[in-house]
């Protein structure tokens, strides 16, 4: 049987860190895979998680199975979390999931069930396991455009024009806040744009939000999120707490279901839960619990908050640091945009082929796309990419 197998693609952010691993460059800069890290370089475990994790060895009295949409009361804090006030708690219907991955499967396969011709639409470009998942299960897609490359904006046209080809039931992917790899994000204003056309042409959004906190703080970057869900009968929404809670390994996210009132919303939280037996059975439930401790718990909450504020301003202390080194280097406010994009991502903007140059001859480890990793960054090594990406005549 396993004679038949080929060889599958390789991912290659991850590949890149395994690169990165074998040069023995003691200078080399990885700006890679994106996980949140200190100025050593380090992935810490976040204050509040530590405490929660420990209150959990101390007072949980169980390891029984929980449900099949995991435990209640993370969806709630999670929906209160992600959504706000924006739909009313029984019109929301959600399960845990591996990672925002799984919600993002999920949701998937939700969509695969209910409207399997439909075609999702995504970004071009966007996070590489979007097509790559779509792909495997077999549904249509299509792309719109969305990253101007000369200005590193939005598209904002562009995207409004591809946009308009959508058909009645389509999916339209959109990045909550953060978006990977561009860092170039929606205005309130074009988030208000993009609602009102996707609701002229009767599609349905789903919405991947993986880095809320990371933005411009928990409440903005929630808030192109909430307006679509308040705004649409049927919205997906896939959230992961990998980042902002720094749980990377555990495995925690949720898939929410906006439905159109709370007849439908039974009907689909039990679709959710089949698809959960179907794929996994229970979902994780460590790290699920280690939020639902943090968020129920006032003082958890607001050491988590002060924390995920403290690494959010570090990230844009970098971009301002690394636009501020490139006007100086290359006398020119081209690189500004950097300043303005928001989340861990920043897209450059040059060919792989530079991309490579900087690898080979700097040490400087970024996606091919030119994506780079802000947090892999510190002060020290802000001006030597800095100079290299002048040296690199990019
Ligand atoms: N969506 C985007 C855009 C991401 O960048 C990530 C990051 O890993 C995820 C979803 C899901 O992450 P995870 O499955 O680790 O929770
Ligand atoms: O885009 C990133 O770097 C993160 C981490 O298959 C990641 O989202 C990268 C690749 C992957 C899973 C997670």
């Amino acid at each position: 049987m396993l004679e038949h197998l080929s060889e599958q693609p390789k991912d290659k952010i991850l590949s890149l860190s395994e690169a990165y691993r074998e040069d023995p460059r003691t200078t080399k800069v990885d700006l890679g895979v994106g996980v949140y890290k200190d100025a050593s370089g380090h992935t810490p475990v976040m204050r509040a998680v530590k405490a929660a994790e420990q209150r959990l060895v101390e007072q949980q009295d169980t390891k029984a199975y929980t449900g099949l949409a995991g435990d209640p009361q993370f969806s709630n804090v999670m929906i209160k979390l992600v959504l706000g006030d924006a739909v009313p708690r029984d019109r929301v219907a959600a399960v845990a999931t591996p990672g925002g991955t799984g919600a993002i499967r999920q949701g998937l396969e939700l969509i695969k069930l209910a409207a399997p011709d439909a075609t999702i639409w995504y970004s071009d470009p966007t996070w590489p396991n979007h097509p790559s998942i779509i792909n495997y299960l077999g549904m249509k897609s299509k792309t719109y455009r969305y990253f101007d490359a000369n200005t590193g904006n939005v598209n904002y046209v562009g995207m409004l024009t591809d946009l308009g080809a959508v058909m009645p039931g389509d999916v339209v992917l959109l990045h909550g806040c953060c978006h990977n790899p561009t860092g170039a994000n929606l205005t309130m204003p074009q988030w208000k744009g993009v609602i009102e056309l996707l609701q002229q042409k009767s599609a349905v959004p789903f919405i991947d939000i993986a880095y809320q906190g990371f933005g411009d703080g928990l409440e903005k970057d929630g808030a192109g999120t909430q307006a679509v869900a308040a705004a649409f009968d049927n919205v997906l929404i896939a959230a992961s707490c990998s980042k902002n809670f720094g749980i990377y390994r555990e495995r925690t996210g949720i898939l929410m279901a906006v439905a159109k009132d709370s007849d439908e919303c039974k009907i689909a939280q039990q679709n959710m839960a089949f698809l959960n037996r179907q794929n996994f059975s229970f979902p994780p439930d460590h790290g699920a619990r280690v939020v639902t401790t943090i968020l129920t718990d006032p003082e958890l909450r607001a050491d988590w908050q002060a924390e995920l504020e403290e690494v959010r301003l570090g990230m844009l202390d970098l971009r301002a640091q690394l636009a501020d080194e490139l006007r100086k280097r290359s006398n020119s406010d081209r690189f500004d945009f950097l300043a303005e994009h928001r989340g861990m991502f920043s897209r450059l903007g040059t060919t792989p082929d530079k991309v490579e140059t900087l690898r080979r001859d700097h040490g400087i480890y970024m996606v091919g796309d030119s994506r780079m990793n802000i947090a892999g960054l510190n002060a020290d090594t802000v001006p030597v990419l800095a100079q290299a990406i002048i040296d690199a005549g990019i």
